[in-house]
Order: structure tokens, then C-alpha cells, then sequence
């Protein structure tokens, strides 16, 4: 075997190598290079900062968040300097947020684009983790910290015959930068996640014809966007430090009201009432303001999906494709909720028809089209097709990086059950490996720049502390992370979404181990767990291969 620390082919050697130059990477570039004063090497494959915003340039392609709250808190200046233009930011316009975010905090120079990470291999001897890229060289680093993202490893296309397509292919995670004109185009779009929900109402009022492929309906409800208005915007401006601290009080890290305990404890009038109010408000406040007890109460469950189905059939003429719009086979909530904008209207045109992949399944893509097969098999002919298939989420950017621990384990073996790790940010086995909104942490079900800013403020911490005692390496100890794990389960065992196939699940991606990928106890308890593992001088970790503290690890 070779030393993976060959001297002769080093070419750089930093304190950390960050990865990815989204919201989780640029800020870990700040503070470990600004505050903690590391030196930083943030690596990212994209020609261009902005992570999932780099990406994901589809027509449509929005934020789900509020942008005055899924934005940084942590610098007064750019809450105040910064003007978002509409309720809930386009792609363009986070894009741009994120490249200032660059640019005025002087990031740009420590960050290498256009480069991927091949394999990251620790080398004990030295206690350095070993990066090589594919331009062919190494960075050596103490720290390898991840922010690749959750939702950034796009799940490959398995049609038969994909390759023999005359015509062109697209990928709404991969958007081409100079666009896409469908005008006079026969296009097809394969997905109705939140991704499908986004750019089909674009694709419809552009195409000669449309035709989406679906497998699944969704629970799409309106996110009614809007200009900002600028009474609003000085309010959240003068208002700032109160809106983040009531988010990051709240579940999801979003400053809305406590939740109603039961859907089941209201009459159905007032149920009704409180549930067009939440529809009428747009965003998530449907899902994560009405009802608590619509996670866990299949019955609850029941009329916050009726509710939604009935909207769906008053707005798509057509009775049978309005029921194939309605799902029927998972509850509501149990897959991210997508939000839209005249989503079911596309329906609505006589240019646009809806496959039911359920009923015929795709066969095969031809050098001409789609062919689906089943009682109403057809072969549709296309010019375009357009994937809107989703991802890989949450361990899939960490296992597609190549990483080895010590004494060569791969991630990808401690991971063959679903994720091992300790509060969703360290794993055992891997020294000095930090995973920023990584598995069976809050990640997907806390608003992402908060999550973010609170795992990498933790990180700053528990570095410095180390770095004060002259310590080389610090991992979790199997207990911790077993702990973990085991609590993860408890905390999602009441739920209704470990039951529906999703991203959420791993279940969307053919021969991943299913787990429920993301921590379900909320912000706030998280944050407090997190808080008392630093307060009681790391209790889980190992220093140097020691224990950090007495006691076996994070406690609920
Ligand atoms: P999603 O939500 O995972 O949606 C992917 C869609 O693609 C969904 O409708 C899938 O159907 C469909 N799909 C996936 N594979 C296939 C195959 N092989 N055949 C037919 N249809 C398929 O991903 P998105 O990108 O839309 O959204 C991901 C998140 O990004 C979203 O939640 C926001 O947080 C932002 P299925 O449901 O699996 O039957």
C-alpha cells in the first residue's frame, strides 16, 4: 500500500479543507478562517459559489423559505445591507446573495472552483486528512469539514435507451447557464417532486406540447409569492434580532406560532377555517402551522390532506386528471411538501396531458420519445426530455466523495446500514471529520442557514477548545454514536414519515439502506443538546483517543 502522504505530490497544506462553497461552505470558510484563524482551502466542483443556487437554474427554481428568513443571521451589517426583491427569492436572486456573501467577506480567494473532491483518506501517522482532486493533486489538511449539502447529489436516470434519445436531455439539478428555449418543442418532464411542481408551469406556457410523466401526486399548495413590500422589508429590517431568536425557538427554525396540538380536537369548521387561513398565507405555514398531530395522527393526517385534494379538484377541469393529481398512497407532510404557482392550472391547457406512470410505466426511452407499456402503453413523441428526478440526499454527497477513516474504513461501509453518527455531525472512526448539516442532524427539517450557522458555530468552538489543549484529533466514541442513533430512532418512531418512500427515507434511490435521514427532535432541543455536550467539555468525544469528558454522550 502506499503512504497516502506522499511529499513529493503535496501541494498544499491548510489547517481544513471545507467542501463546497454553498451557504454551509462559504460560512465555514468565514469563521474558521476569520475567527477561529485557520488557515482554509474550501474546494467545490461548481464554476461558481452558491452551492444548490449554482445548480438548480430551472425556470421556476425558487426558495421554499421566506427569504428574510432563509438567509445568514449572522452579520448585522449584511441583514441590513442586503434588499430581497420578493417574498420567497428566485434562484437568480439567492445566486446573487450568495456571490455577495463571497465577495464581501473576501471568501473568494481561499475557495478553488471547478474542482471535485476524488477521495479524502486519513492518515494517522500524521493525524492530516489527505484530499486529492481531480485536477491531480493533494491538499493535506487537520480538518475536513463537509458542506456539500443535502440535497446537492442529483440521483442518475436508470431509463433503458436513454442514450439513443435523438433529441434533448436535461436535468433540472444540472440547468444549462445560457437556458433552455422549448417554444415549438415537444417536451417531456419525468418527476412531480418540488423540483417538476416548479418548472412545469414554465415548460406548459412555453411548449408546443408538454407531457409529465408522473409516478407519484404530490401535496403541492400555493406559496403565493410576491414583491417585497418595503413597509414589510423595514419592519424585518428593524425587527431582525427578535425574528431570528423566535426562529431558531421554533421546530423547523421558521418564526411562526406554536402549533394547535390536535387537528382531531377542533370542530371540522374550525378546522377548515384554520386551514385555508394557513393556505391563504402560502409558504409552509399549511404543514408547519396548523395542526401537530398531522405528523402523527394518521386520522389528523387524514383532513389536512382532504383539505388538498379537494383544492386540487376545484382547480383542474378535468375530473380524471384532477384525481390522478390527488394522491392517494402517503400521507401529507411525509414527503417535503413542494410549493407552486399555478401548478394545477398548467393542467388546464390543452397543450399539456398527464401520464399516470403508475398505470404504464416506462418501458424505454427511443431515439424518438417515451414509450410506456400497460393497458394505455403508448410511445410519446418528443423533442425534449426533462429530469426532474431528485436526489441522492443527505449521506449521498458524503459517500460520493470517497472518504476513508481510520485504518482504511470507508464511509461507505460504516454507512452500509444507513448513517452512523454522532449528533449528525462527527462519526466514529473518522478524526477530525465534521459534517455540516449532515445525516441525523436537523439538516432538511431546520431552515438550512440557521442549521447551518449552528453546527459550524459549535464546530468553531469545539476547535478552538481543542487547539487550546494541543489537541491533534477528536471523533466520537462508538457509545455516542450508537447513543445517537438509537435516540434518532426513538425521537422518529411516532412518526408518520418514516412510513412513505421518499428523499426523506432514502427510499428513492434504488438499493439505499432506508433510515430516516434527518433528525426529527426540532431546533430547539437540538440546539440545547448540542450546547450541553460543549458545556460538559465535549462529553462523546475521544481527544487524542481519550475520552473528553466523563459519561457516555449527548443525554436527552
Ligand atoms: P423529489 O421530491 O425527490 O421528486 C422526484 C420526483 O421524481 C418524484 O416525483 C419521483 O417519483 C420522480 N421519480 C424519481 N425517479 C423516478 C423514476 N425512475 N421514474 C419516474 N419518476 C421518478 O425531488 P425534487 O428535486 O423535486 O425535490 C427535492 C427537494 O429539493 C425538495 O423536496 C425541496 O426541498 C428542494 P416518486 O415520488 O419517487 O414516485
Amino acid at each position: 500500500m502506499t503512504n497516502p502522504v506522499d511529499a513529493a505530490a503535496v501541494e498544499l497544506e491548510r489547517d481544513a479543507v471545507v467542501v463546497g462553497a454553498g451557504f454551509a461552505g462559504l460560512y465555514a470558510l468565514h469563521v474558521l478562517r476569520d475567527r477561529v484563524g485557520l488557515s482554509v482551502q474550501a474546494i467545490d466542483q461548481a464554476g461558481g459559489v452558491g452551492g444548490v443556487w449554482y445548480w438548480n437554474r430551472y425556470p421556476g427554481a425558487r426558495c421554499d423559505i421566506e427569504s428574510c428568513n432563509y438567509s445568514y443571521s449572522f452579520s448585522a451589517e449584511l441583514q441590513q445591507e442586503w434588499q430581497w426583491s420578493e417574498r420567497f427569492a428566485g434562484q437568480p436572486e439567492i445566486l446573487r446573495y450568495l456571490e455577495h456573501v463571497a465577495d464581501r467577506f473576501d471568501l473568494r480567494r481561499d475557495i478553488r472552483l471547478g474542482t471535485r473532491i476524488t477521495s479524502a483518506t486519513w492518515d494517522s501517522g500524521r493525524a492530516r486528512w489527505v484530499v486529492t482532486t481531480d485536477a491531480g493533486d493533494r491538499v493535506i489538511a487537520r480538518y475536513l469539514i463537509s458542506g456539500a449539502g443535502t440535497l446537492s447529489a442529483a440521483k442518475e436516470p436508470a431509463f433503458d435507451g436513454l442514450d439513443s434519445f435523438e433529441g434533448q436531455v436535461y436535468s433540472t439539478a444540472r440547468w444549462p447557464h445560457d437556458g433552455v428555449d422549448f417554444t415549438g418543442k415537444r417536451v417531456a418532464v419525468i418527476g412531480t417532486g418540488a423540483s417538476g411542481i416548479q418548472v412545469i408551469p414554465h415548460i406548459a406556457a412555453q411548449a408546443a406540447h408538454l407531457t409529465v410523466f408522473q409516478r407519484t401526486a404530490n401535496y403541492a399548495t400555493p406559496i403565493h409569492n410576491g414583491p417585497m413590500d418595503p413597509e414589510f422589508t423595514r419592519l424585518i429590517k428593524a425587527g431582525y434580532p427578535g425574528l431570528r431568536g423566535r426562529s431558531r425557538d421554533n421546530f423547523g427554525g421558521l418564526p411562526y406560532d406554536l402549533q394547535a396540538p390536535s387537528a382531531l380536537a377542533v370542530t371540522q369548521d374550525e378546522r377548515r377555517r384554520v386551514y385555508q387561513e394557513r393556505w391563504d398565507q402560502g409558504g409552509f405555514r399549511l404543514s408547519l402551522d396548523s395542526y401537530a398531530d398531522v405528523f402523527f395522527d394518521a386520522t389528523a393526517n387524514a383532513t389536512a390532506a382532504e383539505f388538498i385534494r379537494d383544492k386540487i379538484r376545484e382547480r383542474v377541469t378535468d375530473p380524471a386528471t384532477a384525481e390522478l393529481l390527488c394522491p392517494t398512497d402517503h400521507a401529507y407532510g411525509t414527503k417535503r411538501p413542494p410549493l407552486e404557482t399555478g401548478y394545477y392550472e398548467a393542467y388546464n391547457r390543452e397543450t399539456v396531458d398527464l401520464v399516470d406512470l403508475r398505470a404504464c410505466p416506462i418501458e424505454r426511452i427511443t431515439a424518438t420519445g417515451i414509450r410506456t407499456t400497460g393497458v394505455q402503453g403508448a410511445d410519446h413523441p418528443l423533442d425534449a426530455i426533462v429530469l426532474a428526478l431528485g436526489f441522492d440526499a443527505l449521506t449521498g454527497p458524503l459517500l460520493r466523495m470517497g472518504i476513508q477513516g481510520r485504518d482504511g474504513l470507508s464511509l461507505r461501509s460504516h454507512w452500509s446500514q444507513g448513517p452512523r453518527t454522532y449528533l449528525g455531525l462527527m462519526v466514529h472512526g473518522f478524526p477530525n471529520l465534521f459534517t455540516i448539516t449532515g445525516p441525523q442532524s436537523p439538516s432538511v427539517f431546520y431552515n438550512h442557514p440557521l442549521a447551518v450557522e449552528d453546527h459550524v458555530d459549535w464546530l468553531a468552538g469545539c476547535l478552538s477548545h481543542q487547539r487550546a489543549r494541543g489537541i491533534d484529533s477528536v471523533e466520537p466514541s462508538a457509545e455516542a454514536e450508537h447513543r445517537w442513533g438509537e435516540h434518532t430512532d426513538e425521537v422518529a418512531s411516532g412518526l408518520l414519515l418514516p412510513h412513505t418512500d421518499s428523499w426523506y427515507t432514502g427510499s428513492n434511490v434504488p438499493g439505499k439502506p432506508r433510515a430516516l435521514l434527518a433528525y426529527f427532535g426540532g431546533a430547539p432541543a437540538y440546539r440545547r443538546i448540542c450546547a450541553d455536550v460543549a458545556e460538559r467539555g465535549y462529553q462523546g468525544l475521544l481527544f487524542d483517543g481519550v475520552p473528553a469528558a466523563d459519561g457516555p454522550g449527548a443525554t436527552v
